[in-house]
């Protein structure tokens, strides 16, 4: 629970990182203060992140060295070797550990692994084949494994205190009995979980159905995930981690390197983007408007391909596209942008004409029709002055209070407010278990790009956005919450149960 104790124990906190050196804890100082201020109820408005705290790539710039833009490789994540493959299941094993890693060039610290790497290596899963894998947590505080989009059994989804102590395993069983998509997985330890996924404890998990091979979309070599977060560092290059510290947070990294360059050939590429930042929001540009197409979303394909130039992504969500380089002369370098920020991510440095037998097809994944509802929900988003923190409908998270029975097999829609009009922070909604559709945001259908199923929707200050689920194939507790990690990790969370 969060107390008024723990609230002052933030400002400890915040004085606490004061290791770095005294220009910048000068320069910080304000902006820490107004952070704590914020805390305790007098914020100013967000803009890009979902804390607040604008105006503060100064602090940061004298926290970190300069690193210049596109000097170092992206990396690819490696993908995670089975220990043993079963006929109906493939085997895994991971370490949850601590380990050294140069997020800046040059500049080796101390990061939280999965494995060993700053992103954790990749588990590649396939419909309708169970994956069995068994975490150790060699960290000296407890972790929880959470599979984010997946259907799994409430025993296996890492419900927040039902944790790895130290020095212990836990099996994971997912069934991969649902559509393909891009999941992702990462630590979700009561209280812990938004330093713990901040200093590395997340991977990508790429469902995939053999049966979408015949949609020729791009693959192999040429499907690419790409975690995007943000960081703040210290001078030694070690991160730097204050509980809703978004607006120091203005390094970017993509797939753990500060704004790399990719060498692509002139062809198609899928580029599977995963917001993985704990309160950060992107808008994504390509160069100067060009079009990207969006394929997917949260939970997997879109019914259709979807052109675009920009790409909304809140904590937590998810968006492929698909760009083909053939449209631009070799030498061409084409740079992934955060208009929000005015940062750039990533740039495409466009090589040699490949060839390409991929396509994307006009009708990727039919729309299925939904299961009339037969209850609706309000889930509101509000500011409590009194305890100076963001709730749920009117309450902080209490892992031993259901906050919403819902009978086995029910369809419901909930409807989303974002109350926090005062103050002004964007939120989203992360529900476990399911993937919903996204009806429409204050009353008006949503567009294209949000057709697909989902499991992370964003709440803008004032609006009310309807999302529909079935909440069906297994019982028990599970949380829903926003994905802005550091509010959800210090009480913007619920419990939900299915009953029988
Ligand atoms: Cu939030």
């Amino acid at each position: 629970m969060l107390t008024r104790r723990n609230l002052l124990r933030l400002g400890v906190v915040a004085g606490g990182a004061a290791l770095i050196p005294a220009a910048a804890s000068i320069r910080s100082l304000g902006v820490r203060a107004e952070e704590t201020g914020h805390v305790l109820g007098h914020g100013a408005t967000a803009g890009h992140a979902m804390g607040h705290g604008s105006g503060t790539a100064v602090a940061a710039r004298l926290n970190a060295p300069a690193v210049a833009p596109f000097s170092v490789p992206l990396p690819l994540p490696a993908t995670l070797a089975p220990t043993s493959v079963l006929p109906d299941a493939d085997v895994y094993a991971l370490t949850t550990q601590q380990a050294t890693a140069a997020l800046l060039p040059g500049l080796p610290a101390p990061v939280l692994t999965y494995g060993g790497t700053f992103v954790g290596p990749t588990i590649r899963a396939k419909v309708g084949r169970k994956v069995i894998i068994t975490h150790t947590n060699a960290l000296t505080e407890e972790t929880a494994v959470h599979l984010h989009g997946a259907h799994v059994a409430a025993a296996h989804d890492g419900f927040p205190t039902d944790v790895i102590p130290p020095g212990q395993s836990r099996t994971y069983e997912y069934p991969n009995q649902q559509l393909s998509a891009t999941l992702w997985y990462h630590d979700h330890a009561h209280h812990r979980e938004a330093e713990h996924v901040y200093r590395g404890l997340h991977g990508f998990y790429l469902l995939e159905d053999p049966a979408e091979r015949r949609l020729r979309l791009p693959r192999g070599g040429y499907d690419i995930p790409i975690m995007l977060t943000d960081a703040r560092f210290a001078e030694d290059g070690s991160l730097v981690f204050v509980p809703d510290d978004s607006g120091n947070r203005t390094t970017l990294l993509a797939n753990g390197r500060p704004a790399p360059y990719l060498e692509v050939a002139r062809r198609k590429y899928r580029l599977r983007l995963l917001n993985a930042s704990n309160m950060r929001v992107y808008q994504l540009e390509l160069g100067q408007n060009q079009q990207m197409v969006q394929i997917a979303g949260d939970g997997g394909l879109l019914p259709a391909p979807v052109p675009t130039t920009g790409i909304p992504l809140t904590p937590g969500e998810r968006a492929e596209i698909v760009v083909d380089f053939s449209s631009y002369p070799q030498g061409t370098q084409l740079v992934l942008n955060d208009t929000l920020s005015g940062l750039p991510v990533l740039r495409f440095d466009v090589g040699q004409t490949a060839p390409d037998h991929s396509a994307v097809p006009s009708v990727l994944r039919p729309e299925t029709t939904l299961p009339a509802a037969t209850n609706v929900r309000d889930v509101e988003f509000a500011y409590d002055f009194a305890l100076g923190w963001f709730t749920i409908n009117g309450k902080l998270f209490d892992p031993n209070r259901v906050d919403a029975t819902i009978q086995h097999g029910t369809t419901e829609i909930w409807r989303i407010t974002n109350s926090t009009v005062p103050i002004g922070v964007p939120h989203n909604l992360h529900v476990h278990l399911v993937q919903f559709r996204v009806l429409d945001r204050d009353g008006v259908a949503v567009g294209p790009a949000e057709r697909g199923l989902k499991d992370t929707v964003s709440v803008a200050p004032g609006e009310t956005v309807r999302v529909q689920a079935t909440f069906t194939g297994h019982l028990g507790k599970y949380v829903f919450h926003c994905h802005a990690l550091d509010h959800s990790s210090m009480g913007m969370m619920a419990v939900f149960e299915v009953v029988p």
